[in-house]
């Protein structure tokens, strides 16, 4: 069976695991928590950073490289466009939400649910008021290129576009930090479509009991 080495707490991780489901593969999240220490996940994550990803003999870190091949391995539905624009324009949105929105989200997650419950220490919330006061320019560009509501950020069809840009906003969620849909009509929009299909549903539910438990 198909191994995901990490948590699903992880942006990048969540990515993986909504893309999986997706596809209607069976897979099997071995947790992991930080620093990382299982030798396993070592050897397929030279960093110590998650996910991690087993496919039989196949072995691979980093979302990314595991989202491109998965969908080339198993093409249906196909969640990375073929046509030469749709395919540079998924890769930007996958980079702008691991980069650029993780950025963000990642300072408030970080502080206010990582530092303080997984590693035992005090969260900076200056830091995490940084993480919020960069959020507006983010949510801008998002209202500018979002689609109508039904649509998706490339193509006609879900792509590795619209789970990449959503999967950060359950960090923020997580932290109860959510679009004002005054502000943000369109982001506020788009965003609960992608969240609530089932592949998104069923992994925030779990991580939403684990948080509250
Ligand atoms: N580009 C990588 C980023 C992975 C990443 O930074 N994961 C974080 C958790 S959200 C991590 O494992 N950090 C631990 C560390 O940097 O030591 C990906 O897409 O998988």
């Amino acid at each position: 069976m198909i191994k995901v080495y990490g948590s699903t707490l992880s942006p990048f991780v969540r990515k993986v695991v909504v893309v999986l489901a997706e596809k209607g593969l069976d897979y099997e999240v071995v947790p992991s928590g930080l620093p990382a220490r299982d030798p396993e996940f070592l050897s397929i994550s030279p960093f110590g950073k998650m996910p991690a990803f087993r496919d039989g003999d196949f072995a691979i870190s980093d979302s990314s490289a595991i989202v491109h091949y998965l969908d080339a391995k198993y093409p249906q539905p196909r969640l990375i466009p073929q046509s030469p624009e749709d395919l540079a324009r998924a890769v930007w949105y996958d980079e702008f939400g691991d980069t650029i929105v993780v950025a963000s989200a990642g300072k408030v997650f970080f502080n206010r649910v990582v530092a303080p419950r997984f590693l035992k220490q005090a969260g900076s919330e200056d830091m995490v008021q940084q993480g919020i006061a960069e959020l507006p320019r983010l949510f801008d560009y998002l209202e500018g290129v979002v689609p109508e509501p039904g649509g998706f950020l490339v193509g006609d069809a879900l792509s590795l576009a619209d789970i990449a840009v959503a999967s950060p906003f359950v960090n923020l969620s997580h932290c109860a930090l959510d679009v004002d849909c005054a502000k943000h009509p369109r982001l506020g929009a788009w965003l609960p479509t992608i969240l609530s299909r089932s592949s998104f549903a069923a992994v925030v539910a779990e991580e939403k009991a684990f948080l509250a438990a």
